[in-house]
């Protein structure tokens, strides 16, 4: 196959770059009066607006030629078929099938996994329900008042993000807490007002295995049994959520407390699976099926649309021109809506595990950027803060923002305050002001350039009616595809993440050295950082 960088449609890229890279917005949008309306899309629910990104209607056309010559179609159906396109993992990517209607049919390896889905679908509402209504007691009789879930990575990020996406319909009289990092401060402190009584633990874990949330799950059965004192307690306050139902049974739960899932769910592509089950705790299994649906909506979007309207294909190739022929190493996520105040750190996983890969499928070395960093805060909090470098610095950052026209708490005028710093945001980052602008303004001369902004800076608008569990659904998938749009052009494995495995093995080294007297036998950095530690610690 022809390399990425050889083939006609990126080198046409790379030419029109180098014609058209000296004009700037201003003078795109003053050519085209209809540019603010013509470079946006509106489908699914989710309005579009790329106008302020440095490209023209031949830019967007080579691009629509560039995710051909890599299958983007192809590579979409083999997706959606259920082929084994996470190559190095020798699975099958079907978090689409988590979402699908009851009735479709997907068969891998010979089951139609659709109908498992809602099999399990229909066992964790129906546990849901026992447990919102107080039908579910703990070990003492008493109802449930607090869900603590216990995961990481993949099975951490995505509940939580949605749990604070989507607070507003949740069942105000439940708490509920997420315990990741092992740091036992993170159990302590999401524990410590919590009656063990009325308290249940989600042990949220694909393998089972994984050391943080293993050792986390442990210490939370010791906290709960301090207080309880049988064991067999933990039979009402443990359910968990894995594929390794040996591994869920010997740590005591009981194996109908089980919810399942399957090795074509990639962890950081899981909130709709059984992962998502403090969700539906607490937002009750209709919100959680509007969310599923509104997935849906964005997934038959991006499967069925035409590339020059399919949002999650424009999306992925405006970030591919972006970092690949403008140079931006970084996107901002910036989500003017504070319920969305976790989806910034649920994105880092999504789109860094996903795409930070440096070898193509075939273990090839790439010879051009893949993933930028993902970063952000909501807004305004950033504007009081890391905005300035987007405006003013050396660095080219591409923005993403993300806002709803309906406040979910309409609150005197916060709401078009609100929205009018977004639209003014993308304004000034594209428009700039110029220095004759700033000096007509009466400015000393010396401080011309300190107030003059260049503008030029590319920006994303991507706007909402309302923040509802589909509007959530739709959202998330709108990224997922995304990613994945940019792993077809990159050619890389955007579902495996071998890059988590060298840190995790060495650590599991240290481990037994922080305690031994022995030399540690590592680099002389390594080694003295462990013989220091263990003499601060009176070892
Ligand atoms: C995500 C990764 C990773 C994973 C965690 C937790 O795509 O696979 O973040 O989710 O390492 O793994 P377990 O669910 O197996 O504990």
């Amino acid at each position: 196959m022809t390399p990425l960088t050889q083939r006609s449609a990126w080198l046409a890229l790379r030419k029109h770059h180098d014609a058209t890279h000296g004009t700037h917005l201003r003078e795109l949008f003053a050519a085209d009066p209809g540019r603010g309306e013509q470079l946006t899309l509106d489908a699914a629910g989710i309005f579009l607006d790329y106008s302020k990104n440095r490209v023209t209607d031949e830019t967007m056309m080579l691009l629509g030629q560039l995710a051909e010559q890599c299958d983007l179609a192809g590579r979409t159906a083999a997706m959606f078929r259920g082929d084994k396109i996470n190559a190095t993992e020798g699975r099958a990517v079907l978090h689409v099938a988590l979402r699908a209607p009851r009735s479709a049919s997907i068969v891998v390896d010979g089951v139609d996994v659709v109908a498992e889905v809602h099999g399990v679908l229909d066992r964790m509402a129906e546990f849901a329900e026992r447990v919102r209504s107080g039908a579910w007691t703990g070990h003492t009789g008493r109802p449930i008042a607090a869900v603590v879930n216990i995961g990481i990575g993949g099975s951490d990020l995505g509940p939580v993000m949605a749990y604070e996406a989507l607070r507003h319909y949740t069942k105000r009289d439940m708490t509920f807490r997420f315990v990741s990092n092992i740091d036992g401060t993170d159990l302590v402190e999401a524990t410590r007002d919590l009656d063990p009584e009325t308290t249940l633990f989600l042990v949220c874990s694909k393998t089972f295995t994984t050391q943080e949330t293993m050792t986390n799950a442990a210490s939370a059965r010791d906290w709960l049994l301090a207080s309880l004192k049988d064991p067999a307690a933990v039979a009402k306050h443990f359910v968990a959520v894995s594929t390794n139902a040996a591994a869920v049974t010997t740590f005591g739960i009981d194996a109908a407390n089980m919810f399942g899932f399957w090795d074509w769910v990639g962890g950081r592509y899981s909130m709709t699976s059984t992962i998502g089950l403090s969700t539906m705790l607490a937002v009750g299994p209709d919100h959680f099926r509007a969310m599923l649906a509104g997935f849906h909506d964005m997934d038959e979007h991006f499967r069925t649309a035409p590339f020059e309207a399919n949002l999650p294909a424009i999306l992925g190739m405006l970030t591919v021109w972006n970092v690949n022929f403008l140079g931006a190493e970084t996107v901002a996520v910036l989500p003017y809506e504070q319920y969305l105040k976790r989806f910034p750190a649920y994105l880092q996983q999504l789109t860094m595990e996903s795409n930070g890969k440096r070898v193509t499928l075939d273990g090839t070395a790439v010879d051009y950027a893949t993933g930028p960093v993902y970063w952000g805060e909501p807004g305004t909090n950033g504007q009081h803060s890391f905005y300035q470098l987007i405006h003013q610095g050396t660095r080219l950052i591409l923005c993403d923002f993300l806002a709803f026209a309906e406040p979910l708490n309409p609150l005197g005028k916060h709401h078009d305050i609100l929205m009018s710093n977004v639209f003014a945001q993308a304004e000034a980052l594209a428009f700039g002001k110029t220095a004759a602008e700033v000096t007509a303004e009466g400015t000393p001369a010396d401080l011309v350039p300190h107030k003059t902004f260049e503008g030029n800076r590319p920006s994303n608008v991507i706007l909402m009616d309302r923040l509802t569990p589909a509007a959530l659904g739709k959202l998330v998938a709108l990224y997922e595809h995304s990613v994945f749009v940019q792993g077809v052009i990159w050619g890389i494995d955007s579902f495996d993440q071998w890059g988590v495995e060298l840190g995790k093995a060495l650590a599991q080294k240290i481990a037994p050295e922080l305690e031994s007297a022995a030399t540690p036998a590592h680099d002389s950095s390594t080694n003295a950082l462990i013989v220091r530690y263990r003499r601060m610690r009176g070892r």
